[in-house]
């Protein structure tokens, strides 16, 4: 093992087009914050990197779809991100963005001194281009029919309803999101990193330097680089991005993930203007935190372009997550399954950590896992509240009873006091071995034992029997009993420091160094705590029921959507349907309106009057095949001026999910101004 003198701590940088969900901070965040606290802890010299990634095509659609610019969506999600991020006390020493000056300047520069050094070679290609937008089409500004299972909204890249790999030309039918129209292939240049020439390096700093890597990553790498690498272009055409700075790339910008890894030296800059000893002295132990779709970007493009531009340091560990899935379902923003911290937050106000217990306890380190409302409850009430919780409030209750809230001093140990004190340090080396080497679940298990180690104790000392016989003893089993307590407070520090500072409160205890874990004196005979209140409190069954109805909820519109059926609309009064005065009618006359493609006008005898209807129906109808048609009217519609006539009322009609339209009328002839009710 090399000796390093700091730590530098990335996360992955979060698209800043949605909300963060479960699976980010299980994946990521949760996991990296645990390292960086512990770190900490210790006394060591720590850089805990953070930020949003604002560029790529998919903010460029969410824009699009919204109606709104690029920078309007990063702004919004940037700072919602930031926010639920700060509410779970992930710890950031900065939180960046990718649309910052200095990280498009730091992103140029590194580009350019590539450049410079001829290390990008340059290609043109054909690609697809809408000649009505004027641009060149990104894979997901395609859409058109899968060639696998025929679902006819594929995207260029990827069917989301066959989960196929795409590439654009293999669409039936292509067309362009921004148009429509079927989009034509054009000549482009773009330069790109030739991966390829840096096998035999890749090969050696990786497979054989980097042995110790979780399983899932060195394998992913030891696939990719097997599989042979392929040069990989950087740059894109594209109008969100920071500009391909060099001559004769007008309308292109960096491929975003080129800029994304680079935000992590950009954060730093914006951290401090000592950057440069966390990026360039190799006494610097760089650490990636992402999630398994990330490994590539992190483990072989990002280390060279690092490697290439010759000046930086390469990451030591690349701990990457395996997916978390929820409640048996892939996590999807599009589908919206998932479960949104800032939705979390205002749900269970004040238990930030324990969500991020349960999903360190259950974290997708070694496989994708699954998370489950029900496995929330458990681990709350069976764990944190009969456990951890129960153990310190004994030890504190039955302080504050027998005397006064004034730590007593110990008499004379038993052996098995002893034996109980001194597990403590075992658990301290455990939890150091397993954070040392990314075994989160592990160290949380081990801080847990901790807990678990105090409550047996008191169940086997039972000092609220002993005080009758044996009042003496009592100070010494809760003596005990409160050292375990107080050192709870440093083994659970890096996972749960919103609740070690509410124990610390109970206890009126100053906050301690991982150093002090494992002493027995750490809080002294004399010493007063406060009044204790509870540490954590039992999740009821109606506050998981909740839960699971809105998933449910979520599953019923995204089946409906799937059969292209719109979800029922909010529920009505009776009085408001009353209002609608429905006839059935009879069309008497029908004309197309000129200048327009889809306008007839109609004449209705509706049996009150005969009247004048303007429809949207005339790609679906000839109008002298409609006359005599009977139809259902709406008859109080206030009146409306369409293209010069006025139109008194509508007509009702049911359209097909292909937007095909037909008559909603009796099922036989009936006389004109019958009520529909
Ligand atoms: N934004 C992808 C993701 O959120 C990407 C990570 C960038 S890390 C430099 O999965
Ligand atoms: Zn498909």
């Amino acid at each position: 093992m090399k000796n390093f003198k700091r730590t530098l701590i990335t996360s992955a940088l979060p698209y800043a087009n949605g909300p963060v969900h479960i699976g980010h901070l299980a994946g990521v965040y949760v996991p990296a914050d645990i390292y960086a606290r512990y770190l900490r802890l210790r006394g060591e010299e720590v850089a805990f990197i953070g930020g949003s990634d604002e560029h790529g095509v998919p903010i460029t659609l969410k824009a699009k779809k919204e109606g709104i610019k690029p920078q309007d969506v990063v702004d919004k999600y940037h700072g919602m991100i930031k926010d639920s991020f700060e509410k779970f006390g992930i710890s950031f020493d900065v939180y960046s963005r990718t649309s910052a000056k200095i990280h498009h300047e730091t992103a140029s520069e590194i580009f350019k001194t590539l450049y410079d050094k001829g290390a990008f070679i340059e290609q043109t290609s054909e690609q697809f281009y809408d000649e009505e937008a004027n641009q060149f089409l990104a894979d997901r500004y395609i859409t058109g029919t899968c060639p696998k299972c025929n679902y006819e909204k594929a995207y260029g890249d990827q069917c989301e309803s066959c989960g196929s790999t795409l590439n654009a030309t293999d669409l039936v039918d292509p067309k362009s999101v921004l148009s429509g129209n079927k989009p034509m292939m054009r000549t482009t240049k773009h330069w790109f990193l030739p991966l390829d020439k840096y096998e035999p390096w890749l090969r050696e700093w990786i497979l054989e330097e980097h042995k110790e890597w979780k399983p899932n990553v060195y394998g992913q790498c030891k696939s990719w680089i097997d599989g042979g690498l392929n040069p990989r272009a950087v740059t894109r055409d594209l109008d969100w991005g920071i500009p391909v700075p060099v001559e004769g790339a007008e309308g292109k910008v960096l491929y975003v993930w080129f800029d994304a890894p680079i935000g992590y030296i950009s954060a730093t800059k914006e951290l401090t203007p000592d950057w440069e000893k966390w990026w360039k002295d190799p006494e610097t132990k760089l650490v990636h935190f992402i999630g398994k779709d990330n490994i590539v970007f992190h483990c072989i493009i990002f280390p060279v372009v690092l490697k290439a531009e010759g000046s930086y340091i390469l990451p030591e560990n690349v701990p990457a997550n395996e997916f978390l899935n929820l409640e048996g379902d892939k996590i999807s923003t599009s589908r919206n399954w998932a479960v949104w911290l800032h939705e979390y937050l205002e749900d269970f106000p004040g238990k930030e950590d324990v969500l991020k217990y349960t999903l360190t306890a259950n974290a997708p380190e070694t496989k994708d896992n699954d998370f489950t409302w029900k496995d929330f409850q458990t681990r709350n009430n069976s764990e944190l509240v009969a456990i951890f919780g129960n153990f310190v409030n004994r030890a504190l209750v039955l302080t504050d009873k027998y005397y006064d809230g004034i730590v007593p001093a110990a008499g004379e140990l038993t052996q098995y006091d002893q034996q109980t004190l001194d597990e403590i340090i075992n658990l301290k080396r455990e939890v150091e071995k397993s954070i040392d080497t990314y075994h989160f679940r592990e160290a949380l298990k081990g801080a847990m034992e901790l807990a678990r180690l105090g409550n047996k104790y008191l169940a086997e000392m039972e000092p609220w029997k002993v005080v009758k016989t044996d009042p003496e003893r009592v100070k010494t089993i809760l003596n005990t009993a409160l050292q375990i307590t107080a050192n709870l407070t440093i083994i659970f520090e890096p996972f749960l420091p919103f609740t070690t500072e509410k124990l610390r409160g109970f206890m009126n205890l100053e906050k301690l160094d991982w150093d002090q874990l494992g002493r027995t004196d750490l809080i002294s005979g004399g010493h007063k705590i406060k009044t204790p209140e509870l540490l954590f409190e039992k999740i009821e069954d109606d506050a998981i029921q909740t839960q699971v109805d809105k998933l449910l909820a979520t599953k019923k519109v995204n089946e409906l959507e799937q059969a292209q059926v719109s979800p029922a609309k909010e529920n009505i009064e009776y009085e408001d349907f009353a209002k609608l005065d429905i006839r059935i009618g009879t069309i008497i006359a029908a004309e197309k309106v000129a200048k327009t493609k889809k306008l007839l006008r109609l004449t209705i005898d509706t049996g009150i009057d005969k009247r004048t209807v303007v429809s949207g129906i005339a790609e679906y109808f000839e109008p002298e095949k409609i006359i005599g048609q009977q139809v259902s009217i709406l008859v109080n519609l206030a009146p409306k001026n369409l293209k010069g006539i006025e139109s008194q009322g509508m007509i009702l009609m049911a359209e097909n999910a292909d937007g095909a339209l037909v008559f909603v009328t009796a099922d036989k002839k009936i006389k004109e101004g019958s009520e529909v009710r």
